[in-house]
């Protein structure tokens, strides 16, 4: 097989496959859907597609909550058609890394049934049940992400089982053996069949503490993280984990969600010799500009700054010993190009398309010129914007439902929870893929399971595709120059202060080479002194790849720097709205 270049170097595609494709027009993306696009994503040059999680499920939580690990869900396919699917990737040069959900089952897995049943049943300890408090209540005051006690009472044996998620989403007991090796053994049964590795869902939450202590009232969302989150058998677990499966099938790609990590703890997941895992998802940038305490609030406080300095710490303290993906859209946040840079910089107001794909393409330039891995989500490549849903009745995601019921019991204004919602709720990001400007945006011939974006008649693929000045082929072309140059891969990274916090300039350097990319995130023109060097530097330099609100005339024309004055501070820096530029220099 000719794939066998280091993960780090690639770039990463998130497929969400109820939204990417559907084939069979029950308005649900499928296997086969995928099958049809195989050459869109060997076009686009990815080098590892991830897709969500297939297996047979309930769906309450699109396939989060797994009833059956060795089968396909109906909906998705056969078995056959993920086989085909493996070979047709593998023909393209395109790894396949599957979707693992191991931190919990769904409530009707077989397991958790058997579980249920009684005290004494073998598969009792394959999940967390606790006896009622002294007053009958939960075990302990932690909540689920659903806001609600992460406890069930299940009647039938009177005692109460954990689930960090939904209710239908038991946790897992990494604590059992017996558990742990019918969860390796069906990790070896996909390894075999040539799956290329494993996004492993919510990974660090595995190891609980084993008092089960309750957590402070004013803990942040969600309470009692603290007590689940890199627990006391954390490490050991994984080095077992890997031991029993990925180990023994060399070049498999492990790629860990850990939200809310210390970056020691990031090199510890992920240092090779630890055996561990091979990256942790950098989750910090996709949250920024959410309120920690409520997931539904704005952080009022939150800058560009913050950003800076989140790719500033992961590259001091990780880059080198370590390795992590980056995103800065998924499946589980709304589209950053319509929360961080846009309905804050104004777009989606009346400058609209325009400005949306200047957005998406400084977005881009972002994600592909920082250290770490690029992972983009299906649709970013499109600049596709969050989707403009209008009433409850578009929404779909469960925990967006009960927040919305809850916030009008307790008297909030449909109009603010609405608007909040849109802002906030992670359908925003999962409406289907547009990929014409046809009916149901080409995803469907049927009615598609969550509306489909007003917005697919100005942006879908088929339109890109031939096009350009498109953020289709500025994403094409990030890809290629990652593919042609060691600087983005491995170069180190040098960020410039500036005296503006819209404007990001930094330097990366390889052995061989030195690009310095400069971006300005806001919708406004902005000016900002730098220093004569740098500016000399980007004079001389060759402009590899620019993007902006003016097309026409650029990138031929690159940025511009003036000197007014003959000091040497005096050199001004000028970008346009969303202006990107990356620089070969000296
Ligand atoms: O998410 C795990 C996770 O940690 C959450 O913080 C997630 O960001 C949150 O649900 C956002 O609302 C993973 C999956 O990505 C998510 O889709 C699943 O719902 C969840 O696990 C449970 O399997």
């Amino acid at each position: 097989q000719s794939i066998g270049r280091d993960w780090k170097e690639g770039v990463l595609y998130q497929l969400y496959p109820p939204s990417f494709k559907d084939s069979n027009g029950d308005g649900w993306g499928d296997i086969g859907g995928m099958l049809e696009k195989v050459d869109y994503l060997a076009e686009l040059g990815v080098s590892a597609v991830w897709i969500g999680p297939v297996c047979d499920s309930p769906m309450e939580d699109n396939g989060y909550d797994i009833r059956d690990y060795y089968k396909i869900h109906d909906a998705y396919g056969t078995m056959e058609q993920f086989e085909e699917l493996l070979v047709k990737l593998h023909k393209r040069d395109i790894r396949l890394v599957m979707d693992l959900v191991i931190n919990h089952t769904s409530d009707e897995h077989a397991w958790f049934e058997a579980s249920r049943s009684s005290k004494d049943n073998p598969y009792r300890d394959y999940y967390i049940w606790k006896p009622p408090a002294a007053d009958g209540g939960p075990p302990n005051n932690w909540r689920s992400f659903s806001e609600e006690s992460a406890w069930e009472l299940d009647e039938r044996t009177g005692e109460y089982y954990l689930h960090i998620f939904d209710k239908k989403q038991p946790d897992l007991n990494w604590d059992s053996e017996a558990m742990r090796q019918d969860l390796y053994e069906m990790i070896r049964f996909w390894l075999e069949k040539g799956v290329d590795g494993f996004r492993l869902d919510a990974i660090n939450m595995i190891s609980k503490h084993p008092d089960f202590p309750d957590a402070p009232q004013d803990a942040r969302h969600p309470r009692g993280q603290q007590f689940y989150k890199n627990g006391p058998r954390i490490h050991e677990m994984l080095r077992e984990l890997h031991e029993a499966t990925f180990g023994r099938y060399p070049g498999t790609l492990t790629l860990g969600e850990a939200p809310t990590v210390t970056m020691d703890e990031v090199v510890r997941y992920t240092a090779p010799e630890r055996k561990e895992m091979d990256m942790v998802l950098q989750m910090e940038l996709v949250r920024m500009g959410k309120d920690f305490g409520d997931p539904w609030k704005t952080d009022p406080d939150w800058s560009p700054a913050m950003l800076k300095e989140s790719v500033v710490r992961w590259y001091e303290e990780v880059f080198n010993r370590g390795a992590y993906a980056l995103y800065l859209s998924t499946h589980d946040h709304p589209r950053m190009v319509g929360t961080l840079f846009g309905d804050r910089a104004g777009v989606g107001g009346t400058e609209g398309k325009s400005c949306n794909d200047a957005a998406a393409k400084a977005i881009g330039t972002f994600l592909h010129t920082l250290p770490g891995t690029p992972l983009v989500y299906q649709g970013e490549e499109l600049g596709m914007p969050n989707a403009n849903y209008r009433s409850l009745q578009d929404y779909r995601d469960k925990g967006t439902v009960s927040a919305y019921q809850r916030r009008l019991a307790e008297g909030e204004s449909e109009r603010d929870i609405l608007a909040s919602l849109h802002a906030r709720s992670r359908d925003g990001a999962r409406s289907p893929m547009h990929w014409t400007g046809g009916p149901e945006a080409g995803f469907t011939d049927g009615t598609p399971w969550i509306p489909i974006n007003s917005q697919a008649k100005e942006t879908n693929a088929e339109d890109e595709q031939n096009d350009s000045s498109s953020v289709l082929n500025h994403y094409r072309q990030l890809i290629r120059l990652r593919q042609q140059s060691p600087v983005p891969a491995r170069g180190d990274l040098n960020m410039l202060e500036l005296e503006d916090e819209w404007l990001f300039a930094y330097v990366r350097a390889a052995a061989e080479e030195r690009w310095i990319v400069l971006i300005n995130f806001s919708n406004q023109s902005r000016s900002c002194r730098i220093d004569e060097k740098w500016a000399c530097l980007i004079e001389q330099g060759e402009l590899l790849l620019g993007s902006g609100l003016a097309t026409s005339g650029f990138p031929k024309s690159g940025i511009s720097l003036q000197r007014r004055g003959d000091r040497k501070d005096d050199c001004m820096l000028d970008l346009l709205p969303y202006q990107s530029a990356i620089y070969r220099i000296s």
